[in-house]
Formats: structure tokens, C-alpha cells, sequence
């Protein structure tokens, strides 16, 4: 990984790690392993907002690995941890499935505040500098300023976006912004939708009338439907995310805000609880503070290590 990308997310997840990597130092793991050590291992997972259920099979597995391997000593012990926590999150990292098909569309959605328009803006920019050229679909239609912070992004990115008025049916956008990016080759469709609670029935009804139209113009779309979490609610998104799930095909999540707080163990839970991939993280409100989920930058970071 480039040195710059990794300092980014170093310096986005500083909440995080540093209440992981500081839990870590307080351990000496300069003697043998013992139970102590697996008890303050526990002890800074849980800090980090890891949740009990995955913490417990993280101590479990460590202290059957640790016999099987016939480890001893604490820092190997402190390996394995890493080893583990790599392992799990390798299993859930996705990269982003576009089709090639023209336009592909991307649906966001998620509950109120989750980041869902700053998300479609910072992913505009992302495939815009690889050389797509992007359409954003204003389709939260619910808030009249929502159309307008949306049009601030497709100004700062260089876009072009498709909106209508406030209130206008969502599916209209939809439809308006696909069949223009149809008929002038456009790349992808970005379309940003209206915050909503996972139980209110009819706004996930709405979303599904979203996706026909969306298929109306190509039975492989969406390419991609991403769940926007908020990383700063910790373990609390896994029961949001379980029911959107339910009511939709959620293809990948994007977990914002990771530079707010030190909830950002909450990622392993996520992942192992989900298994929805995780495509990408947010770590701050700038264009290109959007990465690709890097396990490995993400595990050395939570350790503190360079590479
Ligand atoms: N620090 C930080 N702030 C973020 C990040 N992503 C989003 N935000 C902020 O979170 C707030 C809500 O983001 P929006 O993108 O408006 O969220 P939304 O899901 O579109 O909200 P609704 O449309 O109201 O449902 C804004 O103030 C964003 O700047 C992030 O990765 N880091
Ligand atoms: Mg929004």
C-alpha cells in the first residue's frame, strides 16, 4: 500500500487505534502466556467496541489455537491475535462489482445522517479520477435541501447530476437520470436516496419500487446496492443492517465516520455477524477520504505498525 494512502487511514482511524493500540501497550506481553493475558486481551477488545459475542470467540479461539500450537510465550500469543483478526476481516472485504455494462447504477441507502450523500459524492470523485464519467440522481426527493447538498457535491466533483423538484416521486429521478446516462454513454448512475428507518414499511417499499425501474433498463442492475452504517454507533448498525438486509439484496456496506470514534472494532462484529462485504470506509469529510476496506492496513493500524 502507498505510504500516503496508509498515513491517511492511520490518521483516520487515530480514535480506534489509539484506544486499541494504547489497550495493547498496557499488556506485557513479555512473559508466558497465562490467563491474565487472555483476560486483558478481552478486556481492550471489548473497549474498542468489538461486542461481547465476537470477543468471546476471539478469546475462545485463541486459547484453543494457543494449545494446539503449543504456544508460550505472550508475543506470540499477541500474533495469533493479529493473525486472527486479519483472518476475519479478509473474509469479508469486497472490491466494488461494476458490471461494465453502461450505464451501471449504484443504489446507496441507509438510515438518517448514516452519510449516504457524502459517500455518493466521495465515490463520484473516486471513479471519476479512473476516467468514468458519472451521473449522481438526486433521488431523496424528501428534503429540499437534500437535492441542493447533492448538487454541491456534483459541483465540487465536476458531475452531472439529475434532480427534480422536492417531493417529486423518486422513482422519476431514477428513471430520468438512467435513461439520460443511457442514451449519452455514461459510466455509472450514482443514486442517492432519502434516509429511512429499516422498519418503516412503505419508504423500504419505495426502494424496491427504485430498483424495478432501475431493472427496467437492465435485468443486472443495480450492480451494486450499499448499505451506508455509521461507524460512530458502534455494534448498534448490526441489528440496522440485519433488517435492511431482510427487506432488500444488500450487496456491500460502506462504514462512515471511522474518524469520529473509537467504535471502529465494531468492523469485526460487522463482518462476522453480516457477511455482507465491506467495500469501503469513510474517514472524514474530504473528497478523497473514501477507501477501498483494506484489511491488512486496517489490522496493522489497530497494531500500530507501519506495513
Ligand atoms: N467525519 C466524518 N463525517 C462524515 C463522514 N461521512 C459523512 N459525514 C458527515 O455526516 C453528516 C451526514 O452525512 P450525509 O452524507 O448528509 O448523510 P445522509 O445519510 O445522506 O443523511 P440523510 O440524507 O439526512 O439521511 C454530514 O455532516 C457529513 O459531513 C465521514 O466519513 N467522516
Ligand atoms: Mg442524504
Amino acid at each position: 500500500m502507498f505510504k500516503a494512502v496508509y498515513r491517511k487511514l492511520k490518521e483516520g482511524l487515530k480514535k480506534t487505534t489509539e484506544q486499541f493500540s494504547q489497550g495493547l501497550s498496557e499488556i506485557s506481553f513479555a512473559k508466558k502466556i497465562d490467563e491474565e493475558l487472555f483476560e486483558e486481551i478481552e478486556m481492550v477488545l471489548l473497549k474498542a467496541d468489538v461486542g461481547l459475542k465476537a470477543t468471546t470467540e476471539i478469546i475462545d479461539f485463541l486459547r484453543e489455537e494457543s494449545r494446539k500450537r503449543r504456544l508460550k510465550d505472550g508475543e506470540q500469543l499477541k500474533e495469533l491475535l493479529k493473525e486472527k483478526l486479519l483472518k476475519i476481516l479478509q473474509g469479508c472485504k469486497g472490491d466494488l462489482n461494476l458490471s461494465g455494462e453502461k450505464p451501471d447504477v449504484i443504489l446507496f441507502l441507509g438510515i438518517n445522517g448514516s452519510g449516504k450523500t457524502t459517500s455518493v459524492g466521495k465515490l463520484a470523485y473516486m471513479l471519476k479520477k479512473e476516467g468514468k464519467s458519472i451521473v449522481l440522481a438526486a433521488a431523496d426527493t424528501f428534503r429540499a435541501a437534500a437535492i441542493d447538498q447533492l448538487e454541491v457535491w456534483a459541483e465540487r466533483v465536476g458531475v452531472r447530476i439529475v434532480k427534480h423538484q422536492p417531493g417529486a416521486d423518486p422513482s422519476a429521478v431514477v428513471f430520468d437520470a438512467v435513461n439520460s446516462a443511457k442514451s449519452r454513454g455514461d459510466d455509472v448512475v450514482l443514486v442517492d436516496t432519502a434516509g429511512r428507518l429499516h422498519t418503516k414499511e412503505h419508504l423500504m417499499k419505495e426502494l424496491q419500487k427504485i430498483k424495478k425501474t432501475i431493472q427496467k433498463f437492465s435485468p443486472n442492475q443495480p450492480c451494486e446496492t450499499l448499505l451506508v452504517l455509521d461507524g460512530t454507533i458502534g455494534q448498534n448498525s448490526i441489528n440496522q443492517a440485519k433488517t435492511f438486509k431482510e427487506a432488500t439484496d444488500v450487496t456491500g456496506i460502506i462504514i462512515t465516520k471511522l474518524d469520529g470514534t473509537s467504535k471502529g472494532g465494531a468492523i469485526i462484529p460487522i463482518c462476522m455477524e453480516l457477511k455482507i462485504p465491506i467495500k469501503f470506509i469513510g474517514v472524514g469529510e474530504g473528497l478523497d477520504d473514501l477507501q477501498p476496506f483494506d484489511p491488512e492496513a486496517f489490522v496493522n493500524a489497530l497494531f500500530g505498525q507501519e506495513e
